[in-house]
Parts: C-alpha cells; structure tokens; sequence
C-alpha cells in the first residue's frame, strides 16, 4: 500500500500555514521538497566528515572522497549507466547542458545544425544560441500539435547531412508530456547523429535506464529529485566524453601542469574542475535511496491519480484552459481560466494557501507557439494528497468567483 501520511511525515516543511491555511505545496516542477533523512545526511558530513575531497591523505578527506564517490556509484547504479566514467557531477540540469553545448560545441564547424523541439526549457536552448555566437549554428525545431505532442513526421524530415545533435527534453516542464525518446534517439543514430536527453522532469517520475534508452547524454538535478540544491548529473556516453575537450580549467582536472603545456586528467574527472558541492553530492545519495525505497514506478502511479483527479474537477470550472492533454502526460497541469491573468490567479492561490508557479515557466518559445504570454501550473509529487487536490479545487472555484 502507497502510504502517502507516513511519508508526508519525513517532510517536515508540509506542516507549515501559509497565510493561515495549512500549506498545499504544487510547485513540484520547481523543485520537490527535501526529507529529513536528505537533511540529515548533509548534517552528517558538515559535523563529522568535512574535508575537501581527492586532495588529503588525512583521513576525514579520504572519507569525503569516499562519500562523493559512493553517490557516483549510487547515480550510476539508478540510470543504469556503463561506468563511473560517464556520471559527470555539476550544478545541475542548466549547467550539465552548458557543459556540453561549449565542449561537444566546440567539435562542431560552421554551418552545423542542431534539432531542438518548441517545447524546450530556456536551458536547453540558450547555450545552443551561445554556441552560435562563437560559430555558425543553425537551430531546427520541432513544432508541436494541438495536445502537446511532438509531430514526430516534422522532426523526421529535419535531419540532413548537416545535423550534428539532437538536444529534446524528456518530459516537459509545461505540458507534461513524455516525448517518446528511445523512438527519437533511434531516428537520430540512424542518421549518424547523438542525442542529448534533457531528463529534469523525468527523473523523479519514472524509471530511466540510459542503455535502454541509448542516450548519448543524459542530464538531470537533484533538487527536482527530492534531493540537495546545487546538484546536477551529466551522464555521457564514454567515446563522446573522451573526444570532448575540457569545460572549465583548474584544480582536480589536470594530469599534469606547466607553464608550456598541460595534460588533462581521466574521465569523470576532465569535467570536474575546482572544489565540487561535495557535501550535497554526498546528501544525494540519500535522496536517491529515499526516492528508490518507496519506488519511481508507484510515486508515478500515485501522481496519475491525482492528475486524472485534478484535471477531471478542474474541467468543471467554467472557462478552465488546459494546455497539454497529452496520453500518458507527467502530473503537471498548466492552466487559465477564460482571459485571466495568470498572475493574479496564481497570486490568490497563495492567498488561500496553495503553492503554484505563474508565468511562462522559462519556455518562453513555447508561449509564443501557444499564442498566450504564461500559464498557472499545478504540478504533483510524491507526498501529494487527494485532500490537497480538493482544498487546491476549492481554492480555485474561490479564485474563479472572485475574478467574476
Ligand atoms: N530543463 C527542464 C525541462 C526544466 O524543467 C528545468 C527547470 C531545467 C531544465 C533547469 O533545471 P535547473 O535545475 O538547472 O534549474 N525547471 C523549472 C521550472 O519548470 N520551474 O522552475 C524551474
């Protein structure tokens, strides 16, 4: 049985009042909220382990190294990667992306082109639009259809000889919908051509095995993940990796350094410059048993049902919009009601309570092809009630009649 009341009691901040009502907590996309074992663990290392890692033979250094290295371990076992060699720790999602949009940038020539989809966060879009600042990078992209899905024919017909990447994300952070991945990155390799799996809003919602998938590059954070802030994974194929040149230079990544020439260190390493986040990448670990020990696939199932909940009473409410109706969609639900703003709504929501994310939601590009300037979006995670789908319904009618 999915007890969801003896898990929402490892998260000490569900119990807080906002303006007098208890807190409904349906920002999720943004970031999911941190149990306290998550807490405790970071606890741990700043009383008992702290050291900075790979550099002391002193025994608190060696444990924190052997902390972040477990997690290594811990990330490679949860997507099923080949090796420890392809687990790159970073910031997270926006600067996993970055890494490669420099580095496997750095490889392409003038005139190359990159397929990216409409429904791409500005996270996976804008280093590509860097990268065309250095060279001459062409962007195809994908449009959508009427229920957010990708129209798979357009994305087909965009590949030519010039097509050096596939950049899509997983699951959307606005419609919800789960591209269908392993197809595309099949399509890619067909023609040659790698993909890079933006997974920020995938990971926590379902079971992600890289080698089935056959991503090149897998990118997620750790603070969507129940987890730590200040954490993101890089997943890359080994071969990619080993021809991508360095992304920032400094201590931990070199084998050797001169004033004349230096040599860069092994895999994961070359990537990993300067002083890593290593008291929240040891914290990760615990997120990752935590997410593990209740199991992706049943939070997945116990998100559905309050998505299918949410979204069938929300369509009694007159002049409810929803954009992203997708089969199989992901528990987020962007909204308007007739032609209200999405700011007030969003404003009194957090008046009564309830915690949701206005505004264009960092996809600025998929606005436009929406026709609209920003949604609501109520999105769902682990420890979310059929209570609190009620009291976010209840504030919402509120809402609807109070904007007339
Ligand atoms: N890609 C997707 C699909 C995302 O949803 C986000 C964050 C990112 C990349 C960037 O992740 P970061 O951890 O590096 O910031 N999405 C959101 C959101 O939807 N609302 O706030 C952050």
């Amino acid at each position: 049985m999915y007890d969801v009341n003896s898990l929402r009691s490892d998260f000490p901040i569900l119990e807080r009042q906002v303006y007098g009502h208890p807190l409904v907590y349906l920002d999720n996309t943004a970031t999911t909220q941190t149990p306290r074992c998550v807490v405790e663990a970071i606890e741990n290392v700043y009383y008992n382990t702290k050291a900075n890692v790979h550099r002391g033979v002193h025994t608190l250094s060696q444990e924190a190294t052997d902390l972040q290295e477990a997690t290594r371990e811990r990330v490679r076992e949860f997507i099923n990667a080949k090796s420890t060699e392809e687990i790159i720790f970073t910031r997270g999602t926006t600067e996993a992306i970055n890494l490669v949009a420099s580095s496997y940038g750095d490889l392409l020539e003038n005139g190359d082109e990159i397929i990216l989809t409409v429904m791409e966060h500005h996270a996976n879009i804008v280093p590509w639009q860097l990268l065309g600042r250095r060279k001459r990078i062409i962007l195809r992209i994908v449009p959508i259809n009427e229920k957010g899905e990708l129209d798979m024919v357009a994305y087909r017909s965009l590949f030519n000889d010039r097509t050096k990447l596939v950049a899509v994300c997983h699951v959307s952070n606005v419609l919800g919908t789960v591209n269908p991945i392993k197809e595309m990155i099949a399509e890619a390799h067909s023609n040659g051509v790698p993909v890079l799996v933006d997974g920020a809003q995938a990971i926590s919602h379902m079971k992600v095995d890289v080698q089935d998938l056959n991503a090149d590059f897998y990118v997620f954070s750790s603070h969507k993940m129940y987890g730590p802030s200040g954490v993101g994974v890089l997943y890359g194929k080994k071969y990619l990796l080993e021809m991508m040149p360095p992304y920032q230079g400094g201590g931990e990544m070199i084998g050797q350094v001169s004033f004349d020439h230096t040599t860069f260190a092994a895999l994961p390493f070359k990537f990993e410059a300067g002083t890593p986040d290593f008291v929240d990448i040891a914290a990760f670990h615990t997120a990752i048993d935590y997410m593990t020990s209740i199991g992706v696939e049943r939070i997945a199932e116990h998100e559905h049902e309050l998505l299918t909940y949410t979204t069938e009473k929300m369509m009694e409410i007159p002049g409810m919009r929803i954009f992203g109706t997708a089969p199989g969609k992901c528990a987020v639900i962007s909204f308007l009601i007739g032609n209200e703003h999405h700011y007030d709504i969003g404003m009194l929501l957090d008046k009564l309570g309830v915690a949701v994310r206005t505004g264009h939601h960092c996809a600025q590009p998929l606005m436009s092809a929406l026709g609209i300037e920003g949604t609501v979006r109520a999105s769902f995670a682990m420890y979310n009630t059929k209570a609190e789908a009620d009291a976010f319904i209840a504030a919402l009618r509120r809402v609807s009649s109070m904007l007339g």
